[in-house]
């Protein structure tokens, strides 16, 4: 079984990243019947929204050092960076070519994410699941291990796979998505019904990854939550600590029925110092590493393993692909 997922380098990677998506892929990586796994940085993805350049750059390199500081093992994962295999964009075009605008207009993602473009939005930022159905289609994955909020996105892939598949004959895997079931959806700390996102312009709604061990603390310790006095998990009454609940679930392998029966007498204050505690003792092993790699020459050695063999799969699958539609000259 082949699995390919990614993320975009658009700002600090979160805890809602981590939970959500990369401890997983740390999981997933041991598993037998996953013979193939690719994890690359989205930045052709990044720039559906206006980037600084330097930014930009900045966040590939971390975000690849982040991936091996969570615990990704090279031997096991090969990662590259998107925009270092032109197939990408080129499945991308093709699948916008057999996308409707009806449904791309459609994607939740694209609305919320519309409303925040003051200088204009592009029209990158809806034709963005179709790239993204290009990054998936183009190594005949399987599944995609992928947070909540990417579900929508995953089922278009389907849509477009099927399509094509009919249209021009059996040419993709039509791949199931993967979301786990603890931590597929961290909330904001400041407005727990929102989604923990990076582009967040307040701070305090996410703990970044590389926050000061002090400061991802304080921000637990501040996180919204009611009035109510009770631990316990209920969604709609209680997001605050409902959320919380789901973050200590994660970093500490235990199940929300347990905690809830274990902080049944505590306090919100005894809860939080333990969430508090706990994220920072996941974190801080990991901003270690991160120091140790961020500079080092292992990165560019991981990127041009990732970026050669993804390239071999990709151009495989394109020439294969540009014969099916008719386009340039027929290759053998
Ligand atoms: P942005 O705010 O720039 O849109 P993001 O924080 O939503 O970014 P992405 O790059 O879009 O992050 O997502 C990368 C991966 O992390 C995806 O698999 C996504 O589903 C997952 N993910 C993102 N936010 C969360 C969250 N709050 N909880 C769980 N998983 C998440
Ligand atoms: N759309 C995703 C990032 C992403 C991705 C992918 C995930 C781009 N291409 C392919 C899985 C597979 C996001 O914004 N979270």
């Amino acid at each position: 079984m082949r699995l390919i997922s990614g993320i975009q380098p658009s700002g600090n990677i979160t805890l809602g990243n981590y939970l959500g998506a990369i401890k997983n892929f740390v999981k997933l990586q041991d598993r037998e019947d996953i013979t193939d796994f690719l994890v690359f940085v989205a930045d052709m993805h990044a720039i559906t929204v206006p980037q600084d350049k330097q930014a930009l750059r900045q966040n590939i390199k971390s975000l690849v050092a982040t991936y091996l500081a969570c615990g990704l093992n090279p031997e096991k994962v090969h990662i590259f960076i998107q925009s270092e295999v032109p197939a990408h964009a080129q499945l991308g075009w093709i699948l916008q070519c057999n996308g409707y605008i009806g449904e791309l207009e459609r994607m939740t993602q694209f609305k919320d994410k519309k409303e925040k473009q003051v200088a204009g939005v592009s029209v990158g930022l809806l034709t963005y699941p179709s790239l993204m159905a290009g990054d998936i289609l183009l190594y005949d994955s399987d599944a995609v291990p992928v947070g909540q909020d990417q579900k929508q996105h995953l089922e278009l892939t389907r849509t477009l796979a099927e399509r094509f598949n009919n249209k021009y004959g059996d040419t993709f895997v039509v791949p199931e998505p993967f979301i786990a079931e603890a931590g597929a959806k961290v909330m904001s700390l400041t407005e727990p019904t929102k989604k923990m996102s990076k582009s967040d312009p307040n701070p305090k709604a996410y703990i970044a990854l590389l926050d000061d061990i002090n400061i991802v603390k304080k921000k637990i310790r501040s996180a919204v939550t009611d009035s109510d006095g009770k631990i316990a998990y209920d969604t709609v009454n209680k997001p605050g600590i409902s959320n919380l609940l789901t973050i200590l679930s994660c970093v500490t392998n235990t199940s929300i029925k347990d905690l809830v029966e274990k902080y049944k007498d505590s306090n919100y204050q005894q809860f939080k110092d333990d969430v508090a505690n706990a994220v920072a003792l996941e974190l801080e092993p990991i901003q270690k590493r991160y120091n140790e790699l961020i500079n080092s020459p292992k990165l560019d050695e991981v990127l041009n393993e990732g970026r050669d063999y993804a390239n071999y799969l990709a151009n495989k699958k394109i020439a294969k692909v540009y014969n099916k539609v008719g386009l340039g000259r027929k290759t053998k």
